[in-house]
């Protein structure tokens, strides 16, 4: 559908933690909007925003997706997120690009771990959320008690604007608290209610509820607030008018029910993202900076000049890059040259086209709001803005964190390390948070990427899309090192061969910081005692010997590094000189200052059944690990723990074994604690014999 104003939009993310059924509701909603002609399911491989091969044989999204539907006279444009916590940035991305967040909630498992880091994201970024309860015609799935939790975990602004009729697999539709009118859905039908009787066993939880709902609507507003005092009841159109205007400021976070697989709730869900969320004039501004780095808040207008953020780029091996981005001022023509403000040049944009999963149709334009897509852009990232040249403002954001996870990797075919490197390019451009590099010690080629299981996807991402196949070695366990008490330290380098010599003499102080990473320099010589010149010599050969590492060769940190005093030579002193005296007073000091390594700590997710949990705790115990608590999710158990990552290098085909393939995990690291001593030992001579 062309849309002509910004009024008739309204951009949707889908997110929340894995298998709530983001997909399949995406899957739901488009189907019943017309877009697809029958329902398509995440188990066979057909969806419409799951569409990548590793995606289809995982059964789990990886990577955001767009698709429009048309409702109601409105353009609703989704953006389908995975709910891995591996893929936070691919969320992250699609709440940036949109207007507000569709929390889905599974209705057996509730509030999870991603459910909650969504919901601070969304409220940092001060975006509307509307929190749609899924999978609610499973068994144990209980309304009120769900509801409960919610508003005790988000605040009481949490106010169902529906309530389910029927239980579990007797789910089959929703009462509409507004106007208080029942609708039933044809389990497995076109996801269309229809009016029908309100059950009478639901008339004192409805009452109740929209009681609730009057109250919080009107609590928002004074002048209401009044009225429903005097009236004792508020009409229809005042209503829906004040529930608007709460969810855009924020006040209510409205909550909606469904079964997406059964498309129970898909139309009500729909009616409720036209009447209750926001335009993307009704967002007012988009966060912008201007080019020297400044906040700079964008209008949202149709009449300033033309502004697009690109929020994903991809690439088919057939249709080349993709480019998804969100007009946010200004329309967007096909066949127009813009001005890309990171590279700081022009790009051509070809034909515009208008996303459903991977499938694009052509179309003229994208007006303010609006969201679609281009093909083949040079020059252009994931992250970066077309606008103007003479308009110029960067939309992009930067959340990418450091990659946690390196894997040596090597061809199966020797000779194709430049198809790799070319290859990984590509992925690079799709994912941020990926990684790729050669180890400038070993020159081995490195992937590193946020999770094992990251990592894992990229490489079946190679075999399948490029058709290269790699040997993906055990990681190194990424140890550092740190002190853990200050001392003093004391280098001199003095030679004397002849002619000039070489002369330097310096004392320092090393202390300990807590965090284990930092470093700092603080030159606190008074006087001359050490030329200012030759200060920051002494600062760089303690750089470089603390790279080195002192007890097994890992990089140290979370020190700080006072210069004291020292001495120098006119003549025979040099930069030279006093960098090889900071690095042997580094070492001096190292010596008394109690140097130890740290280890990463992994936070692990196991799902499993009931059967395994016992063999899994005490092979997990076996490998130092330190239990978290235990969940349950349905018929299946999720155990977390603490895990020293080196105890977890082999863990995949461990759990395999005991679990005979069915269980799955997660991990990511928590944090680093110092190796205990006896393995200590251990690394500290397998570095000595690794050099030697
Ligand atoms: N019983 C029931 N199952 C559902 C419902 N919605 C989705 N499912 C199932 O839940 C599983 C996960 O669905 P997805 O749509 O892939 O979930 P997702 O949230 O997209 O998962 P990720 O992409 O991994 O984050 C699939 O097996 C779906 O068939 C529902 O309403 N009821
Ligand atoms: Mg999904």
């Amino acid at each position: 559908m062309q849309v002509e104003s910004p009024e008739q939009i309204r951009n949707i993310t889908l997110a929340g933690h894995g298998d709530t059924g983001k997909t399949t509701l995406a899957s739901a909603v488009l189907y019943t909007g017309g877009e697809v002609n029958r329902m398509s399911r995440v188990e066979d491989g057909n969806t419409v925003t799951d569409f990548d091969e590793v995606e289809i044989a995982r059964r789990s999204s990886v990577s955001l997706a767009a698709a429009h539907l048309a409702w109601r006279k409105h353009k609703i444009n989704i953006v389908d997120t995975p709910g891995l916590g591996l893929f936070a940035a691919e969320a992250r991305a699609g709440v940036r690009a949109t207007d507000a967040m569709v929390l889905v909630v599974n209705a057996v498992s509730g509030v999870q771990v991603t459910t909650e880091k969504l919901w601070a994201f969304a409220q940092q970024a001060r975006q509307p959320t509307l929190i749609h309860v899924n999978k609610l015609d499973r068994e144990n799935a209980d309304f009120l008690s769900l509801l409960d939790k919610l508003r005790e975990r988000f605040g009481r602004q949490v106010r169902p604007l529906q309530v389910p009729i029927g239980k579990e697999a007797d789910f089959s539709g929703v009462v509409d608290l507004i106007t208080g009118k029942a609708y039933a859905f044809d389990r497995d039908g076109d996801g269309k209610g229809h009016e029908t009787e309100m059950p009478a066993t639901l008339a004192e939880t409805v009452q109740t509820l929209r009681g609730k709902l009057i109250e919080g609507i009107a609590e928002t507003d004074d002048a209401l607030l009044e009225r429903y005092f005097e009236e004792g009841e508020l009409p229809e159109d005042v209503l829906r008018a004040g529930l608007r205007k709460a969810v855009l400021g924020q006040a209510i976070v409205p909550l909606t029910v469904g079964a997406a697989v059964h498309g129970i709730g898909t139309s009500t869900l729909l009616d409720t993202v036209v009447d209750v969320l926001p335009s993307p004039t009704d967002r007012g501004t988009f966060p912008a900076t201007t080019i020297g780095g400044e906040d700079a808040a964008v209008e949202s207008s149709a009449e300033a000049p033309v502004r697009a953020l690109i929020f994903k780029t991809s690439n088919d091996p057939f249709s080349g890059r993709i480019s998804l981005m969100r007009v946010v001022s200004g329309t967007l023509a096909s066949d127009s040259t813009l001005w890309n403000s990171r590279a700081e040049a022009t790009e051509k944009v070809g034909h515009l086209l208008a996303m459903q999963g991977k499938q694009g149709n052509a179309i003229p334009k994208l007006v303010t709001g609006d969201i679609g897509a281009v093909a083949k852009l040079k020059i252009t990232k994931t992250g970066d803005t077309l606008c103007r040249q003479d308009a110029p403002v960067r939309l992009g954001w930067v959340f990418v964190r450091d990659p946690a996870i390196s894997f040596a990797i090597e061809p199966k075919t020797k000779g194709d390390e430049d198809k790799i490197g070319e290859a990984l390019g590509r992925l690079m451009d799709e994912d941020v948070s990926l990684r790729f590099g050669r180890d400038p010690q070993t020159g081995e080629l490195l992937l590193s990427g946020s999770g094992q299981l990251h990592v894992e996807i990229t490489i079946a991402k190679l075999a399948n899309r490029h058709k290269v196949e790699v040997i993906l070695h055990p990681p190194r366990v990424p140890y550092r090192e740190t002190i853990k008490r200050a001392a003093q330290g004391h280098g001199r380098h003095k030679k004397q061969s002849g002619g000039r010599g070489q002369f330097a003499d310096c004392t320092i102080k090393v202390e300990p910081i807590r965090d284990g990473e930092s470093y700092e320099f603080k030159d606190e010589i008074f006087g001359g005692a050490i030329p200012q010149g030759y200060r920051p010599a002494v600062n760089k050969g303690i750089e470089e010997a603390r790279m080195r590492g002192f007890v097994a060769g890992y990089p140290m940190g979370g020190l700080l590094v006072r210069l004291l005093d020292g001495q120098y030579h006119d003549v025979d002193s040099s930069e030279m000189a006093f960098k090889v005296a900071g690095s042997l007073a580094f070492k001096d000091a190292l010596a008394q200052a109690a140097p130890t390594l740290l280890e990463p700590m992994m936070h692990v997710e196991i799902t499993t059944s009931e059967d395994f949990m016992g063999d899994i705790m005490s092979d997990l115990s076996s490998r130092r690990g330190r239990p978290q608590g235990m969940e349950t999710d349905g018929d299946k158990q999720i155990i977390k723990a603490v895990v020293p990552f080196a105890e977890m290098l082999d863990y995949a085909s461990v759990l395999r074994r005991i679990t005979q393939g069915r269980s799955s995990f997660s991990m990511e690291v928590e944090g680093y604690e110092e190796v205990p001593r006896q393995i200590q030992q251990k690394i500290i001579a397998e570095a000595k014999r690794d050099e030697a």
